[in-house]
This record gives structure tokens, sequence and C-alpha cells, in this order.
């Protein structure tokens, strides 16, 4: 089958995504997406890295914050808020109560979380629900959850309180200091159909500049996966996800370093060593270059920062070259 597969989380990812897919066949991409983020809210299923990306390599990302549809409205929140501002109800009054409205879901996003849910209820795969979703908007690269089964991220402050992703990254805005990460359900998930495949039969395999902790991790943790990339490190890089010490977006630096790891390129190589054969940094991290390749990773430096158009696609090749792939 050949091909690139990628380990994705979801903003870096995503954008790692376009740029592939103007330098390969997508019909030849496979990326293999975190769930750990995945939540009921209101009562729907949300997929926000299958989301990102999909919604990203669609050209329909609102650009700023990087999730969600751009152009979009929230009349349906505002009503929510309403109701909960009326009955006096707020984001902490009752464990995992949406009803305070701290997750803003857009209007027509609300459409893929209210499709996706009752495909679901009808017995449908999140795998196969992607499918629907992705290929409705022309996406022809292969999306795959990690899983079908629910495998999702906790997190552990050092108030002893546990926190779903959502809860940490959006609720509490990841202010709250982070003693332990686990992946629930990860024992007795099922790789989702194709996905150890995609890793075994790849010609090369792309640890996609997510969180190493809360994005790849969780992918990591499902049984098998961990194995089929160990046994196709030749053919594997990763890409660090930080840059100069600190994270492009969110708090993957911050939660490095609160897990007890160094948050630069060489607590990556660290994450990532049993993985792939390559590290790729960015130019501002060369002077780390050596203390990588001390770790046993061979260290490409290279422009990382996506932010401006044709990066991601430079970028993407650099990978495919580093491990011999065909571009
Ligand atoms: N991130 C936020 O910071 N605030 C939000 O209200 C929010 C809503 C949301 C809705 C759908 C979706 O797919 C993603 C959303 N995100 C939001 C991002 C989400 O927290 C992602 O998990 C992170 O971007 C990390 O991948």
């Amino acid at each position: 089958m050949g091909g690139v597969t990628v380990l994705s989380g979801g903003v870096g990812a995503a954008r790692f995504l376009r740029g592939l897919l103007r330098v390969v066949e997508p019909t030849g991409v496979t990326a293999v997406v975190n769930v750990g983020d995945d939540a009921v809210i209101h009562g729907l299923d949300v997929s926000p890295d299958l989301d990102t990306i999909t919604y990203t390599l669609a050209g329909a990302i609102d650009p700023d914050r990087g999730w969600g549809l751009s152009g979009e409205t929230w009349r349906a929140m505002e009503q929510v808020r309403r109701y909960a501002a009326h009955a006096g109800i707020g984001e902490h009054d009752e464990v995992g109560n949406d009803a305070a409205g701290w997750f803003s879901l857009g209007d027509l996003d609300l459409g893929t979380h209210l499709y996706r849910t009752s495909r679901r209820r009808a017995g449908a795969s999140l795998s196969e629900v992607t499918v629907e979703v992705a290929s409705t908007w022309g996406l022809r690269l292969r999306l795959l959850p990690v899983s079908d089964d629910p495998v999702r991220t906790v997190l552990h402050d050092t108030a002893g309180r546990r926190l779903s992703f959502q809860e940490y990254f959006v609720r509490d805005r990841h202010e709250v200091e982070i003693a332990g990460v686990e992946v629930d359900g990860a024992d007795h998930a099922r790789p989702a159909p194709g996905v150890i495949e995609a890793i075994r039969d790849a010609d090369a395999v792309v640890v996609a500049p997510s969180n190493p902790a809360v994005s790849i991790g969780p992918v990591l943790a499902v049984p098998g996966v961990r194995d089929a990339v160990e046994a196709a490190r030749d053919r594997t890089v990763a890409v660090s996800p930080i840059v100069g010490g600190a994270a492009l977006k969110g708090p993957a630096d911050r939660l490095l370093r609160e897990l007890g790891h160094r948050a630069d390129v060489v607590g990556v190589a660290r994450w990532y060593a049993s993985l792939a054969s390559v590290l790729v940094i960015d130019r501002v991290d060369e002077v780390l270059a050596a203390e990588v390749e001390a770790e046993g990773m061979r260290c490409v430096v290279t422009d990382t920062v996506m932010a401006t158009p044709g990066v991601d696609a430079a970028l993407a090749r650099t990978c495919l070259d580093a491990v011999g792939a065909a571009t």
C-alpha cells in the first residue's frame, strides 16, 4: 500500500497535513488521529482533532481560532447561555455540566456534531462517520480515528482534581498545574480498522508536530500502535512541536515541564527516540542538534513554523526526504 501515514493531533498536525497534501497524492496519505480530546457536550459527540483536520484541509477552518468553522455564528450557544444565566448556573456548578456554555459550538459546527451523534446512536462507528464527514468536505486522504472505542485523555492537577481534556484546556483555560496524564480506556481499546496496516505498510510514517504528552501519547496508548511505529522506526520521522523551548500553540511546553520532562527539542527527542529515527527541529534550535543526536536520533534542522505559506509543503518534503520516501 505504501504511502505516508501521519500520527496526528490537532492544529499542528492539520497544518502539516495541508503541506503534505501539496507534495504527495492525497489518496496515498493516511492520518491516524487522536481521539483523546473527544467529549460528549450537551449530549453530542464532539471529535475536535478529527474536525480541526477536516475543516483545515477543506479550507473552512477559522484561521484565528484554529478550530471550528470560519464565518461562524453562535446563536444556539447564546440561547444556551441565556438560560444558564437566568438559572444562575455557572461552569463549575455541577461537575461536567455543559449548560453554562463554556464549550463554544458554532451553529454550523453543531451540524457536524448533530450528524455524527445521530449516526453513532444508529450504530455507525466513528471511523464510518469520519469517512462520511470528510468525503462531504471533499477530502481525498484517509482520515482514521486511532480507535473506534472510547479513549479519553484525563489530566490530574496538583490539587488532586481529575479533568477531562476539554475541562482542562477550555473550561479552565489550561491554567491549572498538571501532576499526571492518563489515557482512560486505552487498555481495552482496539486500533480502528486500517490503523495498524497504515503504519506497517507506509513508505514513511510522520509524527506530526502535536503535543507529545496529550495528543501523540493517546494515539500510541492504543494497544498495537506503539509496537507498529517502533517496528517502522527506520522510516519514521517526528517533527518537534516545541520551538525555542516553547509550544507554538497550547500548553505543550508547560505540560512537559510539569510532567518532569525538558520542554525543549531534547525533551521531545527523549519522548520519540524509540519511535522515530529522525527528529526535525526548527532553525532556532540548531544549537541543540548535537544533543538531539546524542539521544540516538538523526536531527534535521529546517523551518518548522508553518505560519507563512509554503513552509508547510517544504517541511513535508524535508520529512519525506529524511526517511528516503519519494515525493
Ligand atoms: N477551544 C477553546 O479554546 N474554546 C472552545 O470553546 C472550543 C470549542 C471547540 C468546539 C469544537 C471543536 O472541534 C474544538 C473546540 N475547541 C475549543 C478546541 C478544542 O479544545 C481542541 O481540543 C484543542 O484545539 C486541542 O486540540
